[in-house]
């Protein structure tokens, strides 16, 4: 625990692969030299803040399942290096999420905590920083996303509990370092804005009482920079609609049978394709429901359009794109886009985000 993670010439060799980036235009070799003595002294090195925002750019277009990298350029990172406590890293989040969720008005940022180093490694345990509860019940059904039972059975035996409900809002699990126990801190109601849905033409869309947060941060990934990790670094994007609609709420959540029954459908049979016509409304009820209530969403066909049109781009500086296609082909409507007839090398290069650590409490 007390060693570096990484010999110190794996490190040296990456961070030296990284300040080369182009888009550091050429780091100084009075830089590298300082980088290179730091990394002999101390097992490793401190990024500047021009070298952190673009190390988080550059991880975010080398990101293979993102389908949203044209906008990496976009990408305001909050430099939040400083923090050293669990209390601090919660109060940091709850700013990510004032700032990323702007009202609706999304904004593309990261914020990126303090670096792992021997001993420690401050993290954020929750998937998302806004997330629902999973509450196991006896008969082995879930109430709310399954996705949670994990955590929401942690965080219960840590002394939380919430409303036991379908979209109840899970607190933030922080921790320290391995081993140690993690810290729970409940959200303000008025950093998490969720979106109640109802549909255009379906009046009784409304009284299903299904609902959505705004945008999805993703907490749970380590950002590599350089050979540096950087394990609590809270991502913010744009959500697609059929991310909510197919994989959240129809696939996990399971609404489909009863938007279905609603609509008069035939669920008899599956020729009937009543999954694909409750499923096709359900995503019309999240983009007219986000849109009403001024929150910034994409439709899968614009994501795969933006997605073409970055791969063009990308491939005329020069630089190869690599996907993982199960992630980036949309869920519906697939071979309506470019996306589905392409295909796509899954060579994850540096800088980029990875799976966490197991956790270890
Ligand atoms: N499917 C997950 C979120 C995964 C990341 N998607 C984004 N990321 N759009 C879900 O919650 O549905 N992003 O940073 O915008």
């Amino acid at each position: 625990r007390n060693q570096p993670q990484h010999a110190p010439a794996e490190l040296l060799a990456e961070a030296c692969t990284f300040l080369a980036s182009a888009e550091l235009r050429g780091t100084s070799a009075a830089r590298l030299a300082t980088v290179r003595e730091e990394i002999t002294h101390t097992g490793t090195y401190a990024h500047t803040a021009d070298e952190l925002t673009w190390g988080a750019r550059i991880a975010w277009r080398n990101a293979t399942s993102c389908l949203g990298r044209a906008y990496w350029r976009a990408l305001e990172v909050r430099d939040r290096r400083e923090v050293t406590t669990v209390d601090e890293l919660a109060e940091a989040c709850v700013e990510h999420l004032r700032v990323a969720t702007n009202g609706g008005r999304v904004r593309l940022t990261i914020t990126v905590g303090p670096a792992a180093d021997a001993g420690q490694a401050l993290r954020v345990l929750n998937h998302q920083l806004v997330g629902y509860a999973g509450h196991l019940q006896a008969d082995g059904s879930v109430v709310g996303d399954p996705k949670s039972v994990w955590l929401t059975q942690l965080v219960r035996s840590l002394g939380w509990s919430g409303t036991g409900g379908r979209f109840d809002v899970l607190p933030l699990v922080i921790q320290r370092a391995p081993g140690e126990r993690p810290w729970w801190y409940r959200l303000p109601r008025d950093v998490v804005m969720e979106v109640p849905l109802s549909h255009p033409d379906l009046p009784w869309f409304e009284a299903l009482g299904l609902r959505w947060y705004a945008h999805p941060a993703i907490s749970h990934q380590r950002l590599r920079i350089g050979g540096v990790d950087y394990p609590a670094a809270p991502f913010s994007g744009w959500y697609t609609a059929t991310e909510i609609s197919a994989e959240n709420l129809a696939r996990r959540y399971s609404v489909l049978p009863e938007i279905a029954q609603r609509m008069g459908l035939d669920t008899t049979s599956t020729r009937t394709l009543w999954l694909d016509r409750a499923l096709v409304e359900l995503t019309t009820a999240v983009l007219h429901s986000y849109q009403r209530h001024g929150v910034i969403v994409v439709d899968h066909h614009h994501a795969a359009k933006s997605f073409s049109t970055h791969e063009n781009s990308e491939l005329a500086a020069g630089r190869p794109v690599y996907g993982r296609y199960s992630s980036l082909v949309a869920p519906t409507a697939a071979a309506t886009t470019d996306v589905y007839y392409r295909s796509y090398r899954n060579r994850v290069v540096v800088p980029n985000f990875f799976p966490p650590a197991p956790i270890d409490l």
